[in-house]
Order: structure tokens, then sequence, then C-alpha cells
């Protein structure tokens, strides 16, 4: 596999989109609900998958790709080269702040992942990491992550998580969020596992995501040495939805043995 030619294509589509999406700043959004009048998506979450697929099939027409929107492949396993695409992570940030929103992709290989990006398109920051060969921020290499205590950490969690919810409960996080120097939510999850790998963020933890929102993140925090596992410590499953806890490496073990309980 010729990874050096597939990050090239990455990088270069990921420019092309990112500033595709800069462009419709001044345009008038079309705007649906998924789900929940919550969950939103809009025409450019949309066209900016389509625009990775069609590259991607053009160029590699062997790979499958899954993408949150689901123009893509129906991926029941991850046996040859799967891209994981989510187009645009922070749909409400996207279209209520313009800023704080990412593509993030992660490509694997017979479920190994190889290469990972989360563009901050507004910034023009793009992480990347490559299997073994370290995590960058645009040329500069991300240098590997340092212990920290737990009463000097800085971490990431949605408030959703600290009121009454269906899958936390929210006692079980008070002594955390007490424990830790400061708490942070900025509604990427992508850009939240970027800032762990950057060094910003100590710690992010969420209870529920989808393999897009993570499969880029895992592949940079790793690189740098951080540790991606649920809340429980258990390896994330590439396909599910899971419960999602980022670290540096000591801080990781001190969480999920002193602060979280099944
Ligand atoms: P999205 O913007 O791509 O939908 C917001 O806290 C973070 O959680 C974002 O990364 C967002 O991704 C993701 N998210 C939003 N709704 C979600 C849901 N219903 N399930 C899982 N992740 C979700
Ligand atoms: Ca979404
Ligand atoms: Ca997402
Ligand atoms: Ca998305």
């Amino acid at each position: 596999m010729n990874w050096q030619q597939i990050d090239e294509c990455a990088r270069a589509w990921l420019k092309e989109a990112g500033a595709r999406i800069r462009e419709t700043f001044a345009q008038q959004l079309t705007i649906q609900t998924k789900s929940n009048r919550k969950d939103l998506v809009t025409n450019v979450d949309k066209e900016t998958e389509q625009f990775f697929i069609a590259h991607i099939k053009n160029k590699f027409p062997q790979h499958r790709v899954l993408g949150e929107e689901g123009f893509g492949d129906d991926i029941g396993a991850l046996d040859g080269t799967v891209w994981i695409i989510d187009p645009i992570d922070g749909t409400m940030n996207f279209i209520h702040q313009q800023r704080n929103f990412a593509i993030s992709i992660g490509i694997f290989h017979n479920g190994v992942g190889q290469l990972g990006y989360i563009y901050d398109v507004v910034h023009d920051e793009l992480y990347s990491a490559q299997k073994g060969k370290g995590a960058f921020l645009n040329d500069s290499p991300l240098p590997r992550l340092q212990p920290v205590s737990i009463s000097e950490a800085i971490i990431s969690l949605n408030t959703t998580w600290v009121i009454d919810n269906a899958r936390i409960d929210p006692s079980i996080l008070t002594p955390l969020v007490k424990a830790v120097r400061g708490t942070r939510s900025y509604g990427s999850a992508a850009l939240e596992m970027a800032y762990v790998a950057a060094g910003r963020l100590d710690a992010y933890m969420t209870m529920r995501l989808s393999p897009w929102d993570f499969a880029g993140g895992l592949i940079i925090v790793e690189e740098v040495g951080g540790v991606v596992t649920n809340i429980y410590g258990e390896p994330l499953q590439l396909l599910e939805q899971n419960s999602v806890l980022v670290a540096k490496p000591g801080l990781h073990k001190q969480i999920v043995k002193q602060y979280i309980r099944k």
C-alpha cells in the first residue's frame, strides 16, 4: 500500500474541501434536523462528504468509505482500506459560530489505523498522523504527551453528562469535576481530541460518539502517546457507538481507576 500517495491525496482534498467550506460562509445554508431538534445537518455537510467520496472512488476504486451523512458504503467489517469520514464535526458550531468545527478523517487498513486527519478549516490548522511516524500540526511535529497531575489537568466534558442523562449517573462525575483544575467544552469531538494531542487539553471525556467522530483523532492521539478507550478503559469498537476517554497516559489510568465506576 502506497501510504505516501494516499496521504498526499488526502491533504490536497482536505485543503480544497476546507476552501469550499470557507466560501459557504457568505451563502445561505440549508439546515435540516435529523433524529431531534439538536441533531443538525446542512447542505455543506452533505456536499463535503460527497466531495471526498467522489475523489476517493475515482482515485482509489477499491477503497471503501464510511461517512456520517450516509453517502458512502455499507460497512459491516473493516477489511481492506476504509476511510471513516466526518465531513463537518461540530455542525451546530458551524451553523451558529462559523468556527469550532473540523473535517475528520481516519484511514484504516484491515482494522488498523494508518492515517488520521483533523482539519480546523477556519484556522487552516491541519492535525495529522501516520502510524509509527508521529503527529503534526501543519508542518510542526507534536511533542509526545507528558504526565500531568489531576489537580493541574484541564479536561473537556459536556455539561450534558453532569446533569440527569440516560448514559451515566452524574454523581460519578462530580468528584472528577471537583478534582481537576478546569473543565471546558468545545462542541466538536474531533477538535477536542486534536487539542489533547496538541497538549491544550489534558483529557476529553464523552458518553457517546460514533466512529466518524473519533476515527481521525484516535490515530493522531495515539501517535503522541495519548490513550484512547471507552470510559472504562476498554478498547473502542471501531464500527459502533462508544463512550470515549482520551487522555495523557498517567491521567487516563487515574481517571479510570479512581473516578469511573460501572
Ligand atoms: P457532529 O457535529 O458531527 O454531529 C458535540 O458535542 C459533538 O458530539 C460533536 O462532535 C458532534 O458531531 C457529536 N454528536 C452530536 N450529536 C451526536 C449524537 N447524537 N451521537 C453522537 N455524537 C453526536
Ligand atoms: Ca451530526
Ligand atoms: Ca461528528
Ligand atoms: Ca458531522
